[in-house]
């Protein structure tokens, strides 16, 4: 949990990047805290500056800054570093601090903040604050608004935060490699006044995906479309902590999308309301209840609810979303008796085995060997059998007794009598079913067109 603080490589950036840092004094660089592992970490309440409740990253955490003068210093740090997807696999990912995502950075309207950004990576990268109302010399475009931040090198970035919201940083050099190899992170902007905005658990996360061939650790960078690991802030179910509350708590969601497609994010349990989008807060009167948001790229979403006792999932309800990496082009087998088959092919090809035959879900119980840093398509146990999920999936856990500011994983729901779906015992009531066709006295007649399509009018 501690942050792990490395003076040494930092002395060493400071160094290489005294040129692009300059004026503002090498030798005056804060301390960039590091992380090495995905635990979910609360941050404390601010130790100084403009008091906000600060967001819980999900599998993640938050930067901690040093006020200079009344400024907000912060240092990040492009590099390599070892992402945990969940546990069983681990992804050579490129990110800040030691984490992919990188830190969220948090502050407060009309903040004076200054991000130091030191490249440790093998290429030259920038920073571009997605959504933030900056000048535009700070906006991070790699040869329209700066020239790229070299190899070994430091850049600063300085502006005052003209609105809150929910926003997000990521490179603006050389994008599709370096945010298919995980470079991005939150930036959260807390309100002045926070009365209107009061909630009492603040998530936050971004919906990621890479494309990492099964038994190996590094992402496809070029990639465009077929990623196969659907992440939230780089985990995968059932590596995404679950989002924990206390029943009748205000919760809000905040969700940013950099992934290359949209995301239909539906949460079971409470109805929620769409508060906040890239643009700033969603006045009351124009909220509306939903129980799906869809993101599209680049997007960010804030929803709120009132939390009900329960364990709820949520998920992207694209399908395919919910899986880790599938084999693609596996063929429909539902209906298909291939006994005898599997047996001929086994004795050419051991390991070989059938799936889908009466579906898929026998493959979240299925002992399949897997080559090494790999995860199972469909897992994650419940307390009823495995879940059979993957990828964009964690479950809502609402609690009567979850103590204010406690975040750790409640368990699995105690369901009160009478409220729980059972098996049904002896004979069930008679099925009433629709009329067939020939029964109906209608008999369907196919008049297929004599000439083609060229009778159509
Ligand atoms: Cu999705």
């Amino acid at each position: 949990m501690a942050h792990r603080r490395d003076f040494f490589r930092t002395a060493g950036a400071v160094a290489l990047g005294a040129t692009a840092v300059g004026r503002v004094g090498a030798a005056a660089l804060p301390e960039a805290a590091r992380r090495d592992d995905a635990a979910t970490t609360p941050p404390p309440p601010p130790p100084n500056g403009r008091p906000f409740n600060p967001v819980v990253t999900l599998n993640g955490w938050s930067l901690p800054w040093r006020m200079k003068d009344g400024v907000k210093e912060f240092h990040l740090i492009a590099e390599p570093v070892l992402r945990e997807i969940a546990p069983g696999m681990q992804a050579r990912l490129w990110g800040y601090n030691g984490q992919s995502p990188g830190p969220t950075l948090e502050a407060v309207e009309s903040d004076r903040v200054r991000i130091f950004v030191t490249n440790r990576l093998p290429e030259p990268t920038s920073i571009h604050w997605h959504g933030l109302l900056v000048p535009s010399g700070m906006d991070g475009v790699v040869g329209l608004s700066q020239p790229p931040i070299g190899v070994g090198k430091t850049f600063v970035y300085e502006f005052v935060l003209q609105r809150s919201g929910t926003f997000m940083y990521h490179p603006h050099a050389d994008e599709m490699t370096q945010m298919a190899m995980g470079m991005m992170g939150l930036f959260i902007v807390h309100p002045r006044d926070p009365r209107p905005y009061r909630v009492d658990r603040d998530f936050a996360f971004i919906l990621n995906a890479y494309d990492i061939e099964p038994g190996s650790a590094t992402p496809k960078v070029n990639t465009m479309l077929d990623f196969n690991l659907w992440t939230w802030n780089s985990r995968a179910f059932p590596g995404i902590d679950p989002l924990v509350a206390r029943t009748g708590d205000r919760v809000r969601v905040r969700i940013g999308n950099l992934t290359m497609t949209n995301h239909p994010i539906h949460m079971h349990g409470p109805h929620f309301e769409v508060t906040g989008t890239d643009g700033g807060w969603v006045p009351k009167g124009a909220r509306w209840p939903e129980v799906s948001v869809d993101i599209a790229v680049g997007q960010m979403r804030a929803i709120e609810f009132q939390a009900l006792a329960g364990d709820w999932a949520i998920h992207c309800h694209k399908s395919h979303h919910t899986m880790n990496a599938m084999g693609h082009g596996v063929p429909t087998m539902i209906g298909v008796d291939h006994r005898g088959v599997a047996e001929k092919v086994a004795r050419l090809v051991p390991d070989y085995m059938v799936m889908g035959e009466r579906g898929m879900h026998e493959m979240a119980e299925m002992e399949m060997p897997l080559p090494g840093n790999t995860l199972p398509m469909m897992t994650g146990a419940g307390p009823f059998g495995p879940i059979g999920m993957g990828g964009m999936f964690s479950v809502v856990k609402v609690r009567d007794d979850q103590r204010p500011g406690d975040y750790r994983d409640a368990g699995w729901y105690r369901h009160p009598p009478g409220t729980l779906a059972r098996e049904h015992a002896g004979e069930p009531p008679p099925a009433e079913r629709a009329a067939a066709p020939e029964a109906s006295g209608a008999p369907l007649t196919v008049r297929k067109p004599a000439s083609g399509h060229g009778g159509h009018r």
